[in-house]
């Protein structure tokens, strides 16, 4: 099952995603059915599973014709949370950027992954929004991660599709600029929808694709596997929970491996598509902020 929100008649609705429909969860129960905060907090009361709930409650949900560009962030995570240099490709990429050589082949290796805040869910934009360069940056790229979406116990709820934008110049310059390169108005893309579990027996064997395109023309395209992830994304998450305590859900990009070329820096009007298998396209359009 995919999760979604959408819009219709001025309102956003909680869904099921079926390609050219919706199943109108909200108008068969809003309470229960608003968004993903109160579906899970319907699922403890009642220890049920998501499916057990929608097949209790969601028996007589309309199906409504979802129309172009309806498709609204699938969720306004908590927090966001990212995983670096999970992949063979983000290591090379960040040990050629970096000043602070050999510390990236470390957290490579290192037994504790690299694991950092990218922020409120609040900053995060939806399909069809603009993400953002910084204005003080010259050389910023779109992350393409697989995003496992938890519930404030860290459990995995299923899968989204996250663009972990980046300032490549800003990161490089020293490690503790971290925050500055990750954070920012419009740095990070969620959705199209969150695919449960079921959908994606293995998260461990999806295909990622990249496309760029400026003016119409594709300027870069990349692929990768998440079979090539150096660590599980079991692992990752029991950092990510060693005596944290979380306010709702929250969404934790697992890190990219697909870096375009040194000389590539987003644009402004740039448009990026990410494709994961089992989940769909996030596709964004790009705004350099000004100062
Ligand atoms: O250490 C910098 C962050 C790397 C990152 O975001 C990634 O590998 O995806
Ligand atoms: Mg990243």
């Amino acid at each position: 099952m995919k999760l979604c929100r959408f819009e219709t008649q001025g309102e956003i609705r909680f869904g099921i995603f079926e390609e050219e429909s919706v199943l109108d969860l909200t108008g068969s129960h809003p309470r229960i059915f608003s968004n993903i905060d109160t579906l899970l907090f319907q699922v403890k009361e009642e220890n049920l599973s998501v499916r057990e709930l929608i097949e209790k409650y969601a028996k007589d949900a309309r199906r409504l014709k979802l129309e172009e560009d309806s498709l609204r962030i699938p969720l306004v995570p908590d927090e966001i949370w990212g995983a670096g240099v999970t992949y063979l490709r983000s290591r090379d990429a960040r040990e050629d950027e970096t000043k602070t050589k050999g510390l990236y082949d470390h957290v490579y290796s290192a037994e504790r992954p690299e694991i950092f805040l990218k922020g409120s869910g609040r900053r995060c934009v939806g399909p069809g929004e603009l993400i953002s360069i910084r204005s003080d940056s010259e050389w910023s790229v779109p992350e393409p991660e697989l995003a496992p979406v938890l519930d404030r116990d860290a459990n995995v709820i299923g899968y989204t599709i996250a663009n972990d934008v980046s300032a490549r110049d800003i990161e490089g310059q020293n490690p503790l600029y971290l925050p500055q390169a990750k954070i920012f108005k419009g740095c990070c893309a969620i959705g199209p929808v969150i695919s449960s579990q079921d959908e994606i027996p293995n998260p461990h064997s999806l295909q990622i694709e990249m496309r760029i395109s400026r003016a119409g023309e594709r300027v870069f395209e990349g692929q990768v596997n998440t079979s090539n992830m150096k660590r599980k994304i079991g692992e990752l998450i029991r950092f990510l929970k060693i005596n944290n305590t979380f306010f709702g859900c929250v969404v934790l990009m697992t890190g990219t491996g697909i870096v375009p070329p040194d000389d590539f820096s987003l644009e402004d009007g740039d448009v990026v598509e990410i494709e994961i298998e089992r989940i769909g396209t996030l596709r964004n359009a790009v705004q350099k902020l000004s100062s």
